[in-house]
């Protein structure tokens, strides 16, 4: 089944720095949760800020965020709240690691150091997904539950506006946003993204706990 995504970017400057907000719903036009929002900066090849550190829990058999988004550079700590073992890995080009079964605290963080997408499993628990979308931009955002993300404090200048959500099966559409000083202009756009169905997870026997 085909289906999509629409975004309503409204664009506003109340002063030097801009902000933007954005409204994302899927096909059935209901708000789209953890869809990012990224600006790239055309000017800069890669924005430099201090180090970054973001945490992704396994709660519930799930992790937790299930989208994040990071700049380049950033670590992230990957702590398992259950009274079970996981057992984390991902195979992206972005970043290939694997921390063997565990409970607590990871054993170490793990650093995001090239821009890209990198899907989370857990070798246990076969329908666990989680996604770190590393971006070489301080100018990110993710929607919440009701489809809302903000960016804000964007300087004046050019910038690349891409879109990303887990589930899309189309690459996402850019497009170029000028930013002067004092610029009071409001846009608004559309676009498309496809969703699939997350794989469900079962049930929680008591062997789940074995291990
Ligand atoms: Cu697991």
């Amino acid at each position: 089944m085909r289906a999509c995504c629409c975004a309503a970017l409204l664009w506003s400057t109340a002063t030097a720095a801009a902000v933007v907000e954005v409204s994302i719903v899927d096909q059935g036009n209901k708000p789209l949760a953890d869809a990012v929002i990224v600006l790239q900066p055309a000017a800069a090849s890669r924005v430099r800020t201090k180090a970054q550190r973001a945490v992704i829990e396994q709660i519930d058999r799930e992790f937790n965020p299930f989208v994040s988004v990071v700049q380049t550079g950033t670590t992230v700590a990957l702590p398992n709240r259950d009274p079970l073992l996981h057992h984390v890995f991902s195979f992206s080009k972005a970043k290939t690691f694997e921390i063997k079964l565990y409970r607590g605290e990871a054993p170490r963080d793990v650093l995001f150091d090239e821009p890209g997408v990198v899907a989370l499993g857990c070798n246990i628990h076969d329908w666990m997904e989680g996604y770190v979308l590393v971006v070489d931009s301080p100018y990110h955002a993710k929607t919440g539950s009701q489809g809302n993300a903000r960016v804000a404090n964007l300087p004046a200048g050019e910038y690349q506006v891409w879109f990303w959500h887990p589930h899309q099966r189309k690459p996402p559409q850019q497009q170029t946003l000028r930013v002067l000083q004092n610029d009071k202009r409001q846009l608004t756009t559309r676009f498309e993204i496809e969703k699939r169905t997350r794989r469900e997870k079962p049930p929680l026997q008591a062997d789940n706990y074995a291990g």
